[in-house]
């Protein structure tokens, strides 16, 4: 047995000092000690010669062994890997390394993590919620029972397995489960990813993501919407840019909104980019219909709330005058490397 341990000892110090300058080498070390007839395979031969008292502490001395020349091995493949490289003994280690290319946020993050916190400094917190959503929380609960003509507007994927679930048309869902706790007053900023049926081009897809808000409380009127979407606007566009407000529907809300800030291309006078009226839409807003206060239990006759929604493509188009959609998910480093700056 002691014997063996020498020789043992003997071959960790042949292991240490093995050079491998190119992969034959590191190779012929692998067949020298790991192969099936190499030295680790031999030795372990050796267990029925050692007495059955000291079996079980060869045994142990063995396997150590081999791990250790396993991890030499792996030292030397590593170091050898591309043919004709210099070894890592060879290499000047004084050099610097070569620079690691540094990545950069998606725009559309940027955008969202801008649009977050301009809203977080007015006080809403941020909620979240699951893609996959049922009926009841995409729709239902928020005024588009089954057959309404406006559940139209969005194209929705559905899940096979469960005919009640679908990917998410709207963050709006999250609204809803937050209205479902019953914990008032309620100040909300949704951001997630959200999909739509749409064939890809240039202005649609079949994701996007969105920004949805909600405000519930007491005696909140259409005058905090418009004062909130104002201060939003001038901290993301600037304080020259001007906002306006257009009637409009949506089944969540009444009254309903959309709101256009002016070009941010032609500051009003007329372009391409505005189609020569002066204004872009940027979403839709409006105050919070009774009956989804209702469908959530939520005392209509108490509480009011506003609401809002954008599409954080749509804002970070606008931001940095981008004209397809596509762009933000062909991974493109030559694109994506271009918004490294803070928005
Ligand atoms: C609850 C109550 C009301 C959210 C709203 C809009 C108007 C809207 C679109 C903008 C562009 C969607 O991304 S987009 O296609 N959104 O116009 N969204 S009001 O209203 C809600 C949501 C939840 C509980």
């Amino acid at each position: 047995m002691d014997n063996l341990l020498l020789t043992i000892d003997q071959y960790k110090t042949d292991i240490n000092n093995f050079i491998a300058p190119n992969s034959e080498a590191a190779e012929t070390f692998r067949i020298k000690y790991l192969g099936t007839k190499g030295l680790v395979k031999e030795l372990m031969g050796e267990m029925k010669n050692v007495t059955p008292e000291n079996k079980r502490a060869f045994g142990q001395v063995m396997n150590e062994f081999k791990v250790f020349a396993e991890a030499k091995y792996e030292t030397l493949k590593a170091s050898t890997s591309k043919d004709g490289q210099a070894s890592a003994d060879e290499a000047d280690l004084s050099l610097p390394a070569d620079a690691l290319p540094l990545g950069s946020r998606h725009p559309i993050s940027l955008v969202r993590n801008r649009i977050v916190s301009i809203f977080q400094r007015l006080g809403f917190a941020v909620a979240e919620g699951p893609e996959i959503e049922d009926d009841w929380h995409n729709f239902t609960a928020l005024n588009l029972p089954e057959n309404h003509p406006a559940r139209d507007m969005q194209d929705t994927f559905y899940i096979n397995q469960n005919p009640d679930w679908l990917l998410r048309t709207h963050t709006s869902s999250v609204q809803v489960r937050e209205m479902e706790k019953g914990k008032l007053p309620i100040r909300i900023i949704c951001p997630g990813r959200v999909y739509r049926n749409e064939t890809i081009s240039a202005r649609a897809h079949c994701f996007f993501h969105q920004v949805e808000g909600l405000y519930i409380a007491e005696n909140v009127s259409f005058a905090d919407l418009k004062q909130t979407l104002y201060f939003f606007v001038q901290e993301m566009f600037g304080k020259d840019v001007k906002i306006r407000f257009r009637p409009s529907y949506f089944p969540f809300t009444e009254p309903s909104a959309e709101m256009d800030i002016s070009c941010l291309i032609c500051g009003g006078t007329g372009c391409n980019v505005c189609k020569y009226t002066g204004w872009v839409e940027i979403l839709g807003c409006g105050m919070a219909h009774p009956n989804l206060l209702d469908n959530c239990g939520i005392d209509s006759n108490k509480y009011t709330g506003f609401a809002f929604g954008m599409g954080v493509e749509r804002i970070t188009m606008l931001k940095y005058q981008i004209k397809d959609l596509r762009l933000f998910s062909e991974n493109d480093v030559r694109f994506l490397k271009q918004f490294t700056a803070a928005v």
